[in-house]
């Protein structure tokens, strides 16, 4: 456990190494952060933490990208999380070959990291409670990549500040099917690659669309960018410096913390019945039984899982 306060320690005092092993640490066991609690939970959280959420091609990291690279020249400090379930074997590694992050000017400054999960949550615990780290280290902003596979990925509203729906020209459709979902979570809506035709009609598709939906207080912004050729992106960081400012002057900014901290708790209870679970079941003979039962069909699988956290439950 030596190994742990060091390794924040070494974070803490600017060591990307010593971060990035902490955060693998942390991947493959969430338990560990009960020996570096102190450092983390009670610092003064001052991150403001970004979701980018969208289908998958239409230039979120890319965006992301130039997002981070404009605000370095500011000085800011960054966090990057891209969650990817696309990739279930490299979990923990760097890099994927899916993040095209690679235009990210070199700085001290940028931490980047990819994560992929298998889960179906909308984030992970491990990325959430590395969210926890590196806003106890300082960072200025984290920005947080998610896939919205299919449907759009809704639970993003509960741990981002500031959600950014990224979409495309010719998302028309989409829009359409998927109008509830996506038209109540998106505080910043980016019709990106605006150098292609068709980006004003989405724009007004977009603008269309939020009409009909009943907001209180913000009136979300409907922006155009192109992040390969560099436009739109110092509008969409004032658009997310305006929502920082709105959420802090309405003291939403707390609530905001307040669902992520429950969304941790959630994910923390989830993940340990699971891990529980699991030793159950290769520990315990009779859940072999309940399993064989079921096979031969002579129980039903509602009532075999019955009988299995009954045993759960009792063995503690
Ligand atoms: N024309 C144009 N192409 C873009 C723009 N932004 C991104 N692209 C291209 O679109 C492709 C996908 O970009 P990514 O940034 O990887 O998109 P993504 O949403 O992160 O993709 P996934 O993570 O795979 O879901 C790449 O080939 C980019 O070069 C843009 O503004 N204009
Ligand atoms: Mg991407």
């Amino acid at each position: 456990m030596d190994q742990l306060e060091d390794l924040i320690k070494g974070a803490i005092n600017g060591s990307k190494l010593a971060l990035s092993k902490l955060i693998t640490l942390v991947e493959s066991n969430p338990e560990v952060v009960k020996v570096i609690a102190n450092f983390i939970w009670p610092k003064t959280h001052k991150a403001h933490i970004i979701g980018f959420t969208g289908a998958a091609g239409v230039g979120k990291s890319s965006l992301i990208s130039s997002v981070v690279n404009e605000l370095t020249l500011n000085n800011y400090s960054i966090g990057v999380l891209a969650v990817d379930p696309s990739s279930p074997v490299s979990g923990g590694s760097l890099l994927g070959d899916r993040v095209r992050m690679t235009n990210i000017r070199h700085s001290d400054n940028v931490f980047i990291r990819s994560m992929s999960t298998t889960s179906e949550e909308a984030l992970p615990l491990k990325a959430l409670l590395s969210i926890e780290i590196l806003d106890a280290l300082g960072y200025d902003y984290i920005i947080i990549e998610t896939p919205g596979v299919g449907q759009f990925n809704v639970g993003i509203s509960q741990f981002a500040d500031t959600v950014i729906l990224v979409l495309m020209p010719g998302a028309g459709d989409e829009i359409q099917a998927l109008k509830a979902g996506i038209m109540e979570i998106g505080d910043i809506y980016v019709i990106n690659k605006s150098d292609r035709p068709d980006a004003d009609i989405t724009f007004n598709q977009i603008l269309f669309a939020l009409n009909d939906v009943n907001r209180n207080d913000w009136i979300p912004r409907v922006l155009k960018t192109s992040a390969t050729h560099r436009i739109g992106i110092k509008e969409l960081i004032n658009a997310i410096n305006d929502h920082r400012s709105y959420l802090i002057t309405t003291n939403k900014i707390e609530v905001k913390r307040m669902l992520r901290r429950t969304m941790e708790l959630n994910l923390s209870i989830k993940y340990k019945i699971t891990s529980k679970l699991n030793e159950t079941l290769m520990r315990d003979p009779r859940v072999k039984n309940l399993y064989d039962l079921l096979v031969r069909g002579q129980i039903n699988p509602l009532s075999a899982a019955d009988g299995v956290l009954e045993l759960m439950f009792k063995s503690n």
